[in-house]
C-alpha cells in the first residue's frame, strides 16, 4: 500500500521528528518573517507557517495556537481550510496517524460497542453537510478590560466552513444507548506531556447528542480536515463554542453519571446568569458549562483606523452570526451608536453560518466611529457595553471602527 502513513508534513515535504521538530521555540523563531500588532496592551504576535496553513497569527507554539488575520474574514463567506485558527491544550499533538489503522471507540453505556474505521464512517452511514461557525470561547479575550488570564486572543478565535461528516445520533442509534445514560464524552488521540496534567475530554448532555445536529465530521470545505483542525474526524456541535468540538475524535464514551474532570468541572465555565457576566472584577457564585454563541457581528471591509473619501458613499461589508438561532437583522451606525439604519442580509448559508451584510455610509470630513449590531430570530441583539467575567468569553459587545474621512 503506497502512503499508507500519513505523516504531518513540512512545507518542504520533511516528516516532522518528535521533539526538535516545527514546534520547538527556536523553529518558531525562524519562521517568524513578519510580525502583527493586534489592538490591546501586549498585542505583538509573529505571523507564522505550518504545514497546511498560510501565514497566521502565532500565540503559542507548544502546541500550535494560531489565529486568523481578521482580513481573511473579508475574503468570502467560508473560511478557508490554511487560514483556519487553530487552538490546542495539550504539547503532546499527533503527529503520525495511519488512516487504515485509525478506529473510533465507542464505549461504555452501549449495548454493542462499535470501532468504527475511516471507510465504516464514510461508507456505512449517510452523509450530512451543514455551514457552521466554529468559535473558541476565548475569541477576542485580548479586549477584556481589565484583563483577564488565559490566551489573548484578538477576534481571529473563529472561523465558517461548511464540515461533511456523519450525524452523532446515527453512531449511537447503531451502538445502542443503554437506559439511564445521561451524558456522552468525547476524547481525541492529543495527550498530555506529563501525567499530571489531566487530558483532554469534553461531554454533551445525552439529548443534545441525539440531536441530530452533533456531527462527526471528515470533511472541512470539501477536503479531508487539515491535521492542526483535526485529522482525520472531529466533533461539529453546531452554535456552540469550539470546546466541545473534539479534535483527532478517537473515543465516544456513553456516561450514566455526568463527566466531572478537570475540562468540564473547573475549565470553560461562565456564570450562571442570563448575561454570563458578572461585575468587573468580581467572582461569580455559581456558574454552568459554556454553551452557545452569542450574537456577534463584525465590519470586515474597513480597519480600524482607515482612511476614506468624504462626502461620498463608503461601501460597508461584513458579518454576523449567533449561536443557530439565525441572524434577523443587522443594522450600522456612523455617528457612534447614536443612531443605527438597517444593512442589507447577503446569502443564507444556514443558521449556523457567517451572515453577509452590506450597507453605505456616506461621511463627512474628520474622525467617524461606524459601529455593527446584529439581532437574531430569537430577537437577542448586543449590548453598547462590553459585559464581563473572569474567563474572558463570549464577548459580544457592538464592536466599533474608527474611520478618518478626508
Ligand atoms: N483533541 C482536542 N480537541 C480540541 C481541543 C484540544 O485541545 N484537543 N481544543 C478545543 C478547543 S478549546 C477549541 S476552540 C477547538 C479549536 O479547534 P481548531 O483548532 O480546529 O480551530 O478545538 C477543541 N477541540
Ligand atoms: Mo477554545
Amino acid at each position: 500500500m503506497v502512503n499508507r502513513r500519513q505523516v504531518l508534513r513540512t512545507a518542504g515535504g520533511a516528516a516532522l521528528g518528535l521533539g526538535s521538530g516545527l514546534f520547538g521555540v527556536s523553529r518558531l523563531a525562524a519562521f517568524a518573517a513578519e510580525a502583527v500588532d493586534l489592538p490591546f496592551g501586549n498585542g505583538e504576535r509573529p505571523l507564522v507557517t505550518y504545514p497546511g496553513k498560510r501565514a497566521m497569527i502565532g500565540l503559542t507554539s507548544r502546541p500550535p495556537q494560531l489565529e486568523t488575520p481578521f482580513s481573511v474574514f473579508n475574503e468570502g463567506l467560508l473560511t478557508p481550510n490554511d487560514a483556519f485558527f487553530v487552538r490546542y491544550h495539550l504539547a503532546d499533538i499527533p503527529l503520525e496517524i495511519d488512516p487504515v489503522a485509525f478506529r473510533i471507540e465507542v464505549k461504555g453505556k452501549v449495548v454493542s460497542p462499535l470501532s468504527l474505521s475511516l471507510d465504516d464512517l464514510k461508507n456505512g452511514f449517510d452523509p450530512v453537510e451543514l455551514v457552521a461557525v466554529h468559535q473558541c470561547s476565548g475569541n477576542s479575550r485580548g479586549f477584556f478590560d481589565p484583563r483577564v488570564g488565559g490566551g489573548q486572543a484578538g477576534n481571529g478565535l473563529m472561523g465558517n466552513a461548511r464540515w461533511k461528516g456523519v450525524p452523532l445520533k446515527s453512531i449511537l442509534e447503531k451502538a445502542g444507548v443503554s437506559a439511564g445514560s445521561v451524558e456522552v464524552s468525547f476524547g481525541g488521540l492529543d495527550g498530555p506531556v506529563i501525567p499530571e496534567t489531566p487530558d483532554f475530554a469534553k461531554s454533551l448532555k445525552l439529548d443534545h447528542a441525539l440531536d441530530g445536529e452533533v456531527m462527526l465530521a471528515y470533511q472541512m470545505n470539501g477536503e479531508d480536515l487539515p491535521w492542526l483542525n483535526g485529522f482525520p474526524v472531529r466533533l461539529v456541535v453546531p452554535g456552540f463554542f469550539g470546546t466541545y468540538w473534539v479534535k483527532h475524535l478517537n473515543e465516544i464514551t456513553v456516561l450514566d453519571t455526568p463527566l466531572d474532570n478537570f475540562w468540564m468541572k473547573t475549565a470553560y465555565r461562565v456564570p450562571d446568569n442570563d448575561c454570563a457576566c458578572v461585575p468587573v472584577g468580581t467572582k461569580p457564585e455559581t456558574t454552568v458549562p459554556i454553551g452557545r454563541f452569542a450574537v456577534r457581528s463584525f465590519i470586515t471591509s474597513v480597519e480600524n483606523g482607515a482612511k476614506v473619501a468624504a462626502g461620498q458613499p463608503t461601501a460597508l461589508r461584513g458579518i454576523a452570526f449567533d449561536g443557530g438561532s439565525g441572524i434577523a437583522m443587522v443594522e450600522v451606525s456612523a455617528d457612534g451608536g447614536k443612531t443605527f439604519a438597517p444593512a442589507v442580509l447577503g446569502e443564507d448559508l444556514g443558521k449556523f453560518s457567517f451572515r453577509e451584510w452590506t450597507a453605505s455610509v456616506t461621511l463627512s470630513a474628520g474622525d467617524h466611529a461606524l459601529m455593527v449590531r446584529a439581532t437574531n430570530v430569537l430577537n437577542e441583539s448586543q449590548p453598547m457595553e462590553a459585559t464581563w467575567n473572569p474567563s474572558g468569553y463570549l464577548r459580544n459587545v457592538v464592536e466599533t471602527t474608527r474611520v478618518v474621512a478626508a
